[in-house]
């Protein structure tokens, strides 16, 4: 027996406990510490029954999902979980899978393979491959439609969504929901069945449907997976899989979900997807900040500005369940950012997110305020007031007279010093940045912007409290832009310099959806309001440098009063619901200002569109990371994916380069620094790590940035 699994008894019951913290993943040595387990136990006469339970917090959560890069790579087989299935499933002696927390992916099918399963209510049940870009590889697509019937099974291997454990029941997963201690309800079901004839899952057809029934489940599953989850791979190999439970005995089904399950597995997309699974767990560790780090508890907090970005951070506050006072200068400002809340709210229940008493909870958690007064009571402050920094520095100053020693000062700038703005308070230690995102309800990202004063704890809270939020929190430095906005410029530069060499708009946005981002750069522009970069250009007008190339279309667009989506016209026109459609205007006037400007336009292929757009990315990515102002280049990959619409299928932008070959992605840069001067000059870290030929994902842990 291997250390991760025991083998105990109760009184004719066998007790099988897997032991492999944090989620039981099954590991090399879970499947061979069970299989033992059940040699043992059919040869011992005294037992009637077996109970195969998680020890700690969870049953299974899944195939341990480290071991793929090794499969992919050939340095390991993989765990061969199928024919350990088989003989539980075999096994004389009826086998009782008793399930807390989750039994996802693995798990899930080892569950299922048991003759019964019972399960705490708090339980959750799901096949989530999915989302690593795979289908379930251990007969899951096999048996849970045997249990659960082809729809639900189709539903819950595209969706990878999961299914409570009453849910469970009412599908035929779960056989009893135990109330009380689970082992205990679980044995007491075990003396129940023991003896008694156990069903095989892979013997039941009785949920499998007839053939017509089953091909309309798979052509609407088709059909809506082409479309919500459009170029991907696994959602319509997972259809394929369950389609193959319906029409060939068991074994040829497992052979067939096999093959695609491998095919998946050795996907860029899968590959990608894990990186990103990876990546978003390590975020949150800091190189320079111990484990052990005290954190500040925020049971309060504050919002100083009740525009939208203001009022949706407010929102987030409360969503989670704490308290908020926001407050603005004047009465009418205030009521304004009130209505705005109250409306999302009522959306929001209109669309049937939650309920109407739930949306009043959370306004009630929402406390309007003209002053000060109640400051001094709050662990957290965010200043979300207009982009300005001697505004800004007078809240500070306020700030740091009201707010109690050791609350958290933070700003929500998405540009300015966090270091000068915390030069203004008496504690700049206390001064940190955090990003939100519009709509800050919506968006996942959170960038945590590290002054050179924040202290450890704060930053530690932050990171924390981004999680308590249901945000993604990174931390960056503080440069302008950080890390996302600082990216963004030359990406969406390029996108405007492709349409002054005669892309149309539409030729460029179509390119980058195609790619998979969630919108192309000139209809994010649209959306966020062209005004907004024009304002910031006329302002560090100054600081360009002389013979360096610029865009000049958009600002033009922007001097016609097309500041996009809010103005009915920018790049694209906009009906009364917003919908945006091609304006031939706006090619006319293209045409006319570029021949002004002696520039001549010729066809432009959709890759050079990408290739950049994409690369420009990377290579301010490269800088950042050189500079220090990420931690490792999979944090700018998961800030790409949650909070620019970056496919996450492709892993990030850093990561995309790595999957092209950065030596590829150096030489296509080289031949753009040739043809379009010094604003491609190639960051020295790619060059470098070209020449070596390695990928930013090797040298992302040793880099030991600053952030
Ligand atoms: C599969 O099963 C394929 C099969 O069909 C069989 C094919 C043969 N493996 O998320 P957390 C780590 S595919 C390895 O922060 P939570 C995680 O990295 C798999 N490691 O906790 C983290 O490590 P660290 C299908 C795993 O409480 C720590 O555990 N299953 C795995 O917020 C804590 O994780 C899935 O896709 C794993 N399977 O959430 C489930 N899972 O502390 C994936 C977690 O060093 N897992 N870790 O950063 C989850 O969804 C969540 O982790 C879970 C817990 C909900 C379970």
């Amino acid at each position: 027996m291997t250390d991760l699994v025991q083998l105990t008894s109760d009184n004719g019951i066998a007790l099988i406990t897997i032991n492999n913290p944090p989620v039981n993943a099954l590991s090399p040595g879970v499947p061979e510490g069970i299989s033992e387990a059940l040699d043992k136990i059919a040869q011992d006469d005294s037992v009637k029954a077996t109970v195969l339970i998680g020890g700690g917090r969870t049953f299974v959560a899944g195939a341990d999902i480290k071991e793929f890069g090794k499969m992919t790579s050939g340095k390991s087989r993989g765990a061969g979980l199928l024919p350990l299935l088989m003989k539980i499933e075999d096994s004389a002696k009826p086998v009782i899978v008793a399930v807390h927390g989750t039994a996802f992916g693995g798990g899930m099918e080892l569950a299922m393979a048991g003759h019964y399963r019972v399960a705490v209510a708090s339980a959750q049940f799901g096949q989530p491959e999915v989302k690593l870009g795979l289908i379930p590889g251990a007969a899951g697509t096999q048996r849970l439609p045997r249990l659960a019937g082809v729809a639900k099974a189709v539903e819950m291997c595209v969706s990878g969504n999961p299914v409570n454990a009453e849910e469970a029941l009412r599908f035929g997963i779960v056989d009893r929901i135990i109330n009380g201690d689970l082992l205990a309800g679980a044995v007491a079901f075990a003396r129940e069945v023991a003896g008694k004839p156990a069903p095989k899952t892979r013997e039941r057809i009785e949920r499998l449907g007839s053939a017509t029934e089953n091909a309309l489940i798979f052509s609407v599953a088709r059909e809506t997976a082409a479309k919500k989850q459009r170029g991907l791979l696994a959602p319509a190999r997972a259809i394929d899989a369950v389609e193959a439970a319906t029409n060939m005995p068991f074994e040829e089904g497992c052979k067939a979900e096999q093959k695609l399950f491998i095919e998946c597995l050795f996907s860029d997309q899968s590959k990608s997807l894990i990186h990103v699974f990876f990546s978003e767990r390590e975020v949150a560790k800091i190189p320079d900040i111990p484990k052990e780090t005290k954190t500040i508890s925020v049971r309060s907090a504050a919002v100083v500005g009740a525009g939208t970005m203001g009022g949706g951070i407010a929102m987030v506050f409360a969503n989670a369940g704490i308290p908020v006072l926001l407050k603005e200068a004047d009465q009418a400002a205030l009521d304004r950012g009130l209505a705005t809340i109250q409306s999302n709210y009522a959306n929001s229940v209109k669309r049937g997110r939650f309920s109407q008493q739930i949306a009043e909870e959370r306004l009630k958690r929402i406390t309007p305020t003209l002053t000060y007064g109640d400051f001094p009571n709050v662990d957290l402050v965010i200043e979300a007031v207009f982009e300005g920094m001697a505004l800004k520095k007078e809240v500070f100053k306020d700030l740091d007279r009201v707010c109690r020693p050791g609350a958290i000062l933070a700003s929500n700038t998405s540009t300015l010093s966090i270091d000068e703005i915390a030069s203004t308070t008496s504690r700049p230690e206390s001064v940190i940045g955090t990003h939100f995102f519009s709509p800050a309800n919506v968006m996942r990202l959170l960038e945590i912007v590290r002054g050179k004063s924040s202290s450890k704890e704060v930053v530690v809270t932050c990171l924390q409290l981004a999680k308590t939020l249901g945000k993604v929190g990174v931390l960056v430095g503080n440069c302008r832009g950080f890390v996302g906005n600082r990216m963004f410029g030359p990406y969406r530069r390029e996108a405007q310099f492709l349409v002054e060499e005669g892309a149309g708009a539409e030729a460029v946005d179509q390119a980058l959806a195609d790619f998979g981002m969630a919108m192309g750069p000139l209809a994010t522009g649209d959306l966020a309001g062209l005004d907004v970069g024009w304002r910031i250009r006329k302002e560090y007008r100054h600081l360009e440098v002389p013979g360096i190339r610029q865009p000049f279309v958009e600002d033009r667009l922007c001097e016609l009063g097309r500041y996009g989506q809010k103005t009915g016209a920018g790049w694209y026109k906009y009906d009364d619901q917003r919908r945006a459609a091609s304006d031939p205007a706006v090619g006319e006037f293209v045409r006319k200002w570029v021949e002004e400007a002696g520039v001549v336009q010729r066809q432009i292929s959709a890759a050079e569109i990408t290739d950049r757009c994409l690369y420009a990315l990377v290579n301010e990515g490269a800088r950042i990371l050189e500079e220090g102002f990420a931690l490792r280049a999979s944090d700018i990959d998961i800030i790409y994916i949650n909070g620019y619409g970056f496919p996450a299928h492709r892993g990030g932008p850093m990561w995309h380069a790595d999957t092209v070959g950065l030596k590829r992605v150096y030489d296509r840069i080289c031949e753009f620094h040739r043809q379009h001067g010094e604003i491609w000059q190639p960051a020295p870290l790619l060059k470098q790590l070209a020449e070596q030929g390695r990928t930013f994902a090797e040298i992302g842990r040793e880099q030991g940035a600053t952030a």
